[in-house]
């Protein structure tokens, strides 16, 4: 369902590879790292200095959604920063948001690693003037002022419990590999392929869930785990492209590979040799640098004051267009797209 026709997946293929090399290129000219761009000066009498705080530093998926909001910040002559934990957890990210609040950026673009906790710390942003925009991530919609959605949680869910199932016949015994334990978006995907599991595939056993922490090394062993303690696992969706990327490395080299079926969101370049190598099948993610671009943008317009982040608004996102909000102050970025052997040689991030 989600699978596109060829003729869509180059047309998927072209805006996404575009993309990522227009990323790339204005990141060269911007000499953009963890910090860059231009002032609030630059951006006139608006404070356009817009802070990136991702779940966690080190992570490829991240370090590309974060070069997409650097990419519009630059185009709208601001400065971009990013800030962030080592280590995803609760409340790893809360210092952080306390100190853009004290030097009062104009806006800070969050992916949230908990659905409550940096609620007391975002609301004194947002009553310093501080304007709040998550993306990725989710916090309960009362502490920020737009959530940038990658794509729905039930398209995510479906293209994973869609994938799975098909790989291993509709039956046998499948766990879920996550990121950390209280992070928003994982949870609300993982409960719906609960429930999808649950109605419509009831030969399919959920045997765990079990959470790598978005850690390279705690996945890999989290995998090992998982396949020593249900010897009959036939499946594992991994909902995290940290998760995903561990999870193939454990199973390629291993007696398990093309045995054990792999599926979950994942970046073509970290997933593309366990594609080639016959670990994985399909997996599914949307374009992280136009998530980026899409939230400075929506950033911008919540700092001129064209939104306000209710229902109908609608804001210019540059290259991407006009995007409206929706219900719970949420903009759509799209939806999410599947790779396999057939397209992954078109995409590059
Ligand atoms: C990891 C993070 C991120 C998630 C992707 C799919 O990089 O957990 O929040 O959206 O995976």
């Amino acid at each position: 369902m989600l699978l596109q026709s060829s003729r869509s997946t180059k047309r998927v293929a072209k805006t996404l590879g575009v993309a990522a090399s227009v990323v790339a290129l204005a990141l060269v000219a911007a000499g953009c790292a963890s910090t860059g761009g231009g002032t609030a000066a630059a951006g006139g009498s608006h404070n356009y200095k817009i802070a990136f705080v991702p779940k966690n530093l080190g992570n490829a998926y991240f370090d590309t959604s974060d070069k997409g909001g650097a990419a519009a910040i630059k185009e709208f002559k601001g400065s971009y920063s990013q800030v962030a934990p080592a280590t995803a957890g609760p409340s790893a990210q809360v210092s952080f948001i306390n100190t853009l609040t004290q030097q009062k950026v104009g806006a800070i673009v969050l992916s949230s690693d908990d659905p409550e906790a940096n609620g007391t710390a975002l609301t004194a942003a947002m009553k310093a003037g501080v304007k709040v925009v998550t993306f990725d991530s989710d916090t309960d919609a009362k502490y920020r002022d737009v959530f940038i959605n990658q794509a729905t949680a039930q398209g995510i869910a479906d293209v994973e419990v869609d994938t799975i199932t098909k790989e291993i016949g509709d039956s046998g015994e499948v766990a879920i590999l996550s990121a950390a334990a209280n992070a928003t978006n994982q949870n609300a995907w993982i409960a719906l392929m609960k429930a999808d599991l649950a109605k419509s595939h009831p030969n399919v056993k959920l045997d765990a869930v079990v959470y790598g922490n978005d850690d390279d090394q705690t996945s890999f062993n989290k995998t090992a785990a998982l396949l020593q303690t249900y010897p009959h696992l036939k499946g594992i969706i991994s909902p995290t492209t940290v998760g995903i990327a561990a999870a193939a490395r454990y199973l390629s080299t291993s007696s398990y590979k093309g045995k054990v079926a792999l599926t979950g969101l994942g970046t073509p370049n970290q997933m593309r040799s366990y594609v080639t190598d016959g670990t994985v099948t399909s997996f599914a993610l949307w374009n992280p640098a136009d998530l980026g671009y899409l939230a400075s943008y929506a950033a911008k317009a919540l700092i001129d004051g064209t939104i306000t982040g209710k229902q109908g608004d609608k804001f210019k996102a540059g290259k991407l267009g006009t995007f409206t909000v929706g219900a719970d102050g949420t903009v759509l970025l799209g939806k999410p797209y599947s790779f396999d052997a057939s397209n992954i040689g078109q995409f590059n991030f």
